[in-house]
């Protein structure tokens, strides 16, 4: 770690995502000296390489804009890159290098041959126009274009980069790589190479995750009270699942604040989030607004402030502080499952794990996205689409296994389960074999 903070100072996002894995298989490092005799930890923590790339497109004003594209190549000991873009204004190589060493981790335990990778740009969306979304994406796509391929590094969705984006994307892909697989990128529409369930899997499998981690400890989603961060795509079809299984949405946030929900979100309101993800606008009181007596919005609050049993965090890295998690507490919270990709910062994380809090962390919980990416491509590669229903299935199983795979690795000698330990190991341990056994390279 000190070399690392020597060599890339500031880029604290990066550093922390690689201490945390650090810390979590220090023990079974020091058990296998064939590990650290190959040098495995200094290799998997550098990014097999980084393509950086300006992008300049006209706004609707005719004026030009410029902004930096990025892809990070993170890993590919156990199959192709594989990850998605984040379209987002404070987007840096130090948040993408944090979330491609995360996906690394996360591919592994999906049970799936997916490498790490991600992108993206500071492109702020917020504001833009479809027609200047359109433009963005197109110029994004002229340089992206000559990194990616169906069998090399197949990217996908993020914050700010949904089934529009991935859209206008393709489109620009097949026009300069006179390529017409469909694989080489994930979250198209369902009409054209898209999987059933996409849209809806990365809050799906949060929510099957919470159950498989609810149910040894004799408790279930039924009757609960959630607080959702975000409006997005994973707050979406995490609202939904959690609707189905019978829990009460209190919450849900964005930048501007949160919108208590007293009664429990309806399925009209969730479909709502959809038109506010599409206006750009990035506001949560847009739902308070639309439904004034069932949605109660303050400004400045984030979701940890309603009371609630369960929190899952949906939005942003480090969206939950400590003192967020004391409050979660006060409140009553007693299950915190991180959706978001490193939402909870190491406070908050130590504070759950030492006051009886079950907490999980999102590589882990939020892992079903990229694994119905992952039977997105073998469905392209197949040339067949499955049913909701054959999705549906390989998603539960695909937690399920998941969550054993946290226990196996995570059981403390009390018998207790750190999740945190238990993701990070097992992923590491896939990763680390499969380097080895392919020589120093
Ligand atoms: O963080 C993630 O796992 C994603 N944004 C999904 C990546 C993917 O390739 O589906």
């Amino acid at each position: 770690m000190a070399r690392l903070q020597a060599k890339y100072p500031g880029e604290s996002e990066y550093l922390q995502a690689v201490q945390e894995v650090l810390e979590s298989i220090e023990e079974v490092y020091n058990q296998h000296p064939e590990f650290e005799k190959s040098r495995i930890v200094e290799r998997m923590v550098e990014p097999d390489r980084i393509f950086s790339f300006r992008v300049t497109w006209v706004d609707d004003r005719g004026e030009v804009q410029t902004n930096t594209g990025y892809r990070v190549q993170f890993n590919s000991a156990i199959g192709p890159y594989k990850g998605g873009l984040r379209f987002h204004r404070a987007v840096t190589p130090s948040m993408l290098k944090f979330l491609g060493f995360e996906q690394t981790f996360k591919n592994a335990l999906t049970t799936l041959p997916m490498g790490g990778a991600k992108g993206g740009s500071d492109f702020d969306p917020k504001g833009k126009t479809d027609e200047e979304i359109m433009r963005f994406c197109q110029a994004f796509m002229l340089e992206l274009w000559n990194c990616i391929g169906p069998d090399q590094d197949i990217p996908a969705g993020d914050v700010g980069v949904g089934g529009r984006e991935i859209g206008y994307m393709y489109g620009m892909y097949k026009k300069l790589a006179r390529e017409y697989n469909t694989g080489v990128l994930t979250g198209k529409g369902a009409t054209w190479g898209g999987s059933i369930l996409r849209p809806e899997a990365t809050g799906f499998g949060a929510l099957y995750f919470t159950q498989n981690l609810l149910h040894p400890a004799g408790k279930d989603i039924k009757g609960c009270k959630v607080a959702v961060s975000g409006f997005g795509n994973v707050a979406w079809g995490a609202c939904i699942k959690a609707l189905e299984l019978g829990a009460k949405v209190v919450a849900i946030s964005g930048p501007d604040g949160v919108c208590a929900i007293p009664d429990g979100i309806t399925r009209e309101m969730i479909d709502y989030m959809l038109v506010m993800r599409a206006s750009n606008r990035d506001r949560v009181e847009d739902m308070a607004t639309k439904f004034p007596a069932a949605a109660h919005f303050t400004p400045g609050k984030k979701a940890w402030s309603i009371p609630c049993d369960i929190a899952l965090p949906c939005a942003f890295q480090n969206e939950l502080s400590e003192d967020d998690a004391k409050e979660l507490k006060a409140n009553g919270c007693w299950c915190c499952c991180e959706v978001s990709n490193m939402g909870c910062q190491p406070g908050a994380i130590h504070f759950f794990q030492h006051n009886g809090i079950l907490f999980a962390p999102g590589k882990a919980v939020n892992a079903g996205g990229v694994a119905t990416s992952g039977l997105e491509m073998t469905q392209n590669a197949e040339h067949i689409s499955w049913s909701g229903q054959e999705v549906d299935e390989k998603l539960h199983f695909i937690l399920k296994s998941i969550h054993e795979q946290c226990v196996k690795f995570g059981t403390q000698p009390d018998g207790s389960v750190d999740y945190v330990k238990g993701a990070n190991i097992a992923g590491f341990m896939k990763v680390a074999t499969a380097m080895l056994e392919q020589g120093v390279v």
